[in-house]
């Protein structure tokens, strides 16, 4: 006996209860705890069983039913909604002074107060957020608007599975206004664009706009295809509530009720500690998995949050410490292309200098030819430039409105602007390249810039200005060369003198003594990075064996596909560079002799790794590439046989299954210690 029709309305209305308090459960465990308790399949399960009750007895659904998060029709147009209590904007500073100063003012007004603590909380970058329940349960939302009045958003923030639809708590407030920021973590931002450009969609400029979007749909359907996410970060109105006296204690409180709280929100006891704060968030800023746009202190005694009150439209006891900012308008006075190792032309806009994220930018990337014109960015133009932390300036994108007459589309040059020989674009590929090869200065000096790498053939001293002066002297043509340099010519050289050439010498001796892998990667084949290079050596041992190998056997190296391993049987056949390649071993460049790894062998043999959350120096694929080069072995889920979990930012819920099994936990540093050995 079973389906809907063999239970009375009674016993469905009991059910669906059951169901709703299971779903949420299940709900806030995933979304805001990051623990699931159920594989998602049985969420699945019993959110179709709701499903199926409520459609036999629609007179048990309710607004908030977890079947209800998306499903609302689309609306005309939002109503406007008054707060009960206005939302406020704050006031910002820039520098240590200008949080000195306000430290100082609470001070002067609060006469004595002692010591003043503060509840020191990232500023999200995304929108600001008002949501109210009613007996602690979900009853409407609205943008922040002018702070006095919103947009109904009731329907759009419901879509966000962290909100609770109803506060954990048995004696909810008769009504409360929660305030918070919705966001769009960076990973699901990464995604929706990279979706958006595989279909030749408009991308998002950044995830602010891409959340604003994203909630401002009338139809949200639309929102709930959006990765939101909410942090709550403060009460509004409340009535018939008891509350504690902290901000911090507030904070608390939403965690409890089933909201979602920013994890580094931290209480301090003084202005020196939110100056200290400010650095830490600044530091781990990049790593965080959402964009923040500086820190907010707020005084943390409500009683004297209350005795400070507000100047015109600004609470008196909280301010935003904002971070440089990271994007600036300015002006395209022209655009170049830079010639890459592989001869690839890279567009690069000469800008008006501007400020930006702390440091004075007049270059700026525009990454391909595509996205060059895909961006339409002209000389003359005024465009919007980004530098987050330590990334390639890039143009963000043209004003157009600021556009002056006269302008023309950027052409592809078809000859290499440094050395005059054809460009070619193969069909199908964004990248365009001189067809120069060591003709070109501009690929020499990469490819030696390369070959003297960290992660190469290690070179120490040997940094940009000086490959430019050794190209440009004549004295080196190919890697080879670099070992046959004379010394006398080398201390002519400007800014060298004897004792810095003797030092390079010496450095370039040292580099002589390599591994396979490094040298292999230092050779700077077409599409072998440090991972295939190891994976390379790994397969082949040797120089000879790999020298002579077939294309075919070379595709038998784990990952090495068929572009791959045409290019490095390629490299080989090519005349000038097998020369280049005896040269360096005649010249005296050697490694330990080992021989051919077992597909088993390597240090990781045996060792099964599953990666999570997104690493910021490499993608999961290369991650693994690495790994498997090593001889370990890479899993989809952790289980008790998971020798390490490899975290990056924004991890899942594998990170807690794998605290829960003791399983090792490497983030990326440690990762890369343990593949460096
Ligand atoms: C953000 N944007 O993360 C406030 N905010 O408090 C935090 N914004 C705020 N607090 C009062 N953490 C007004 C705005």
């Amino acid at each position: 006996m079973s389906g809907p029709d063999a239970i009375t309305l009674e016993g469905a209305a009991r059910r669906a209860m059951q169901l709703r308090e299971l779903l949420e459960r299940y709900n806030h465990r995933y979304y805001v705890l990051d623990q699931p308790e159920v594989p998602d399949a049985e969420y699945d399960l019993r959110l179709r069983e709701l499903q199926d009750l409520e459609a036999a007895y629609p007179e048990l659904v309710t607004p908030q039913s977890p079947t209800q998060r998306v499903g609302a029709t689309p609306a005309a147009a939002f109503a406007a909604v008054r707060h009960h209590l206005p939302m406020l904007s704050l006031d910002n500073a820039f520098s240590e002074e200008e949080v000195r100063a306000f430290d100082r003012r609470i001070h002067d007004r609060l006469a004595d107060a002692g010591a003043v603590r503060y509840s020191a909380e990232p500023k999200l970058d995304g929108l600001a957020v008002n949501a109210i329940y009613i007996d602690g349960v979900y009853a409407r939302a609205a943008t922040r608007g002018d702070g006095e009045t919103g947009e109904d958003i009731t329907a759009n923030l419901k879509t966000i599975r962290s909100l609770p639809l109803r506060l954990r708590t048995p004696h909810p407030p008769r009504l409360i206004e929660v305030r918070g920021e919705v966001y769009m973590p960076l990973a699901g931002f990464r995604r929706l664009n990279a979706d958006a450009q595989k279909r030749g969609e408009k991308t998002f400029v950044n995830p602010r706009n891409a959340a604003a979007g994203a909630l401002r749909q009338l139809d949200p359907r639309v929102s709930a295809a959006r990765p939101l996410d909410l942090f709550a970060y403060g009460v509004g109105f409340a009535e018939d509530a008891q509350l504690p006296e902290r901000q911090s204690e507030i904070l608390s409180l939403l965690r409890e009720w089933g909201f979602r709280v920013c994890p580094e929100t931290r209480a301090v006891d003084s202005i020196e500690g939110c100056l200290e704060y400010f650095a830490r968030i600044g530091e781990a800023r990049p790593g965080l998995p959402y964009q923040i746009d500086g820190v907010v202190y707020k005084v943390d005694e409500l009683v004297l949050q209350r005795e400070l009150g507000f100047a015109s439209r600004a609470p008196r006891w909280a301010i935003a410490h904002k971070f440089p900012a990271e994007e600036a308008l300015t002006i395209v006075r022209d655009v170049e292309f830079q010639v890459g190792r592989t001869g690839a032309l890279t567009p690069v806009a000469r800008l008006e200098p501007v400020a930006v994220g702390g440091v004075t930018v007049s270059n700026a990337t525009l990454h391909n030819i595509d996205e060059l014109h895909r961006k339409d960015v002209r000389v003359g133009d005024t465009v919007t430039v980004r530098r987050a932390g330590d990334v390639i300036p890039e143009v963000v994108g043209v004003i157009f409105a600021r556009r002056p007459d006269g302008t023309r589309p950027v052409e592809l040059p078809e000859v290499c602007p440094v050395c005059g020989s054809p460009v070619v674009r193969e069909a199908d590929q964004a990248v365009a390249r001189c067809t120069g090869g060591r003709r070109c200065a501009a690929q020499r000096r990469e490819e030696l810039i390369h070959f003297a790498s960290r992660r190469a053939l290690d070179i120490r001293g040997l940094g940009d200005k000086l490959v430019d002066q050794l190209v440009a002297s004549g004295l080196v043509h190919t890697p080879a060369d670099l070992f046959h340099l004379p010394a006398d010519r080398l201390a002519d050289l400007e800014r060298m003198g004897e004792k810095s050439a003797s030092k390079l010498l010496g450095a370039i001796e040292t580099a002589k003594k390599t591994t396979f892998a490094r040298f292999l990667n230092a050779l700077g084949i077409r599409d072998v990075g440090e991972a295939t290079a190891a994976a390379l050596a790994a397969h082949f041992g040797d120089l000879d064996h790999l020298r002579a190998a077939s294309e075919e056997s070379v595709r038998e190296v784990p990952d090495v596909g068929p572009v791959v391993a045409a290019n490095v049987v390629a490299y080989f056949r090519d005349a000038e560079n097998a020369a280049i390649v005896d040269r360096l071993i005649e010249s005296g460049v050697h490694w330990p002799a080992r021989p051919p790894a077992e597909r088993s062998g390597g240090p990781l043999a045996g060792k099964t790794f599953v990666l999570t959350g997104t690493l910021a120096r490499q993608s999961r694929e290369a991650a693994a590439e690495r790994i498997a080069a090593r001889g370990g072995k890479v899993v989809a889920s952790v289980s008790g046989r998971t020798n390490y979990l490899v975290v990056g930012a924004d991890p899942g819920s594998k990170l807690a299954k794998a605290q829960a099994l003791g399983v090792e936990i490497l983030d990326e540093a440690a990762f890369e210690r343990l593949l460096e050995g």
